[in-house]
């Protein structure tokens, strides 16, 4: 298979690349940081390529699609996991220019990627679009806000393509993950104050991006029948929260 992973330069991303590799597959790599690309890619061989792109503007997508060396064009799997949430702060206080950030990365993004390799999938009749939503999707929390709602937009979406894609052979899941620790997401979140970010996973056994990366391989390597239309995962030490109550 190929699989064209975004936001291949941490985490999530770079973890299903590892796997998928492992298993003998093809990864394109994608996304901003250069050298991480190429340190993945030098880490392994030739079954990877890194494709430097930034999946908010549609030019750069379709500049890097082209550069994409003819035996590599066959995308069997994309997995749309480039993402990010910004900030906790409430709704009355969060910057705007924040919002648009992760609306125009988790949702414009996410929908320019798959625009751009869907016709493709469906001339052939098969393919698998992974999207990386997230509990926020479903569960409201304190400081969720635009973040949560960017992956209410995810599910919605991959459920909507599910109804187009009936009868073409491609296949659509959202991947939904809770907690999960060892990447750069709160680092992002809270903007390079590691403490912050730490304190997220303190006494927790969150799941690991190895955990993400092998549910995804397993999605790829279902039998062809099969749809999952969503798998929310959490780690066994996340529950949920009770409702606030203000109180006089
Ligand atoms: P990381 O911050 O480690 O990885 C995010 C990746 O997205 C990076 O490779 C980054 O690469 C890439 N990215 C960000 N913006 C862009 C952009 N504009 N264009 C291209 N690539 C971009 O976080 P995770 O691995 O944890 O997160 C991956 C996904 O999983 C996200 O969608 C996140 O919302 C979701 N998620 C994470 C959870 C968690 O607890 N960690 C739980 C649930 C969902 P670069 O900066 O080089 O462009
Ligand atoms: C990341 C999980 O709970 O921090 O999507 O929103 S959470």
């Amino acid at each position: 298979m190929i699989v064209f992973i975004t936001g291949a330069s941490s985490g999530f991303g770079a973890e299903m690349a590892r796997t998928f590799v492992k298993h003998g597959h093809q990864v394109v790599l994608a996304a901003r940081r250069l050298e991480r690309l190429d340190a993945l890619a030098a880490e392994l061989g030739d079954s990877a390529l890194p494709l430097v792109m930034d999946v908010t503007d549609k030019d750069a997508i379709n500049d890097a699609l082209a550069l994409l060396p003819q035996s590599w064009r066959q995308i069997d799997v994309l997995i749309n996991n480039a993402g990010l949430a910004l900030g906790t702060q409430a709704a009355h206080e969060a910057p705007l220019a924040d919002w648009e950030t992760m609306i125009s990365t988790n949702c414009t993004g996410l929908v320019a990627m798959t625009r751009a390799l869907l016709p493709a999938m469906v001339a052939r009749g098969g393919g698998l679009i992974i999207n990386i939503g997230s509990v926020a999707g479903s569960y409201p929390y304190p400081g969720g806000n635009v973040y949560g709602a960017t992956k209410a937009f995810v599910e919605q979406f991959t459920l909507n393509l599910r109804a187009d894609l009936v009868g073409t052979g491609v296949r659509a899941t959202n991947l939904a993950p809770g907690l999960c620790g060892g990447t750069e997401f709160s680092n992002v979140r809270f903007k390079g104050d590691d403490a912050a970010a730490a304190k997220v996973y303190e006494g927790t056994q969150p799941l690991t991006a190895g955990d993400i990366a092998e549910t995804a391989y397993w999605l790829a390597t279902l039998p062809p029948h099969i749809n999952i239309n969503h798998i929310e995962m959490m780690p066994t030490c996340q529950g949920f929260s009770p409702f606030t109550i203000k109180r006089q």
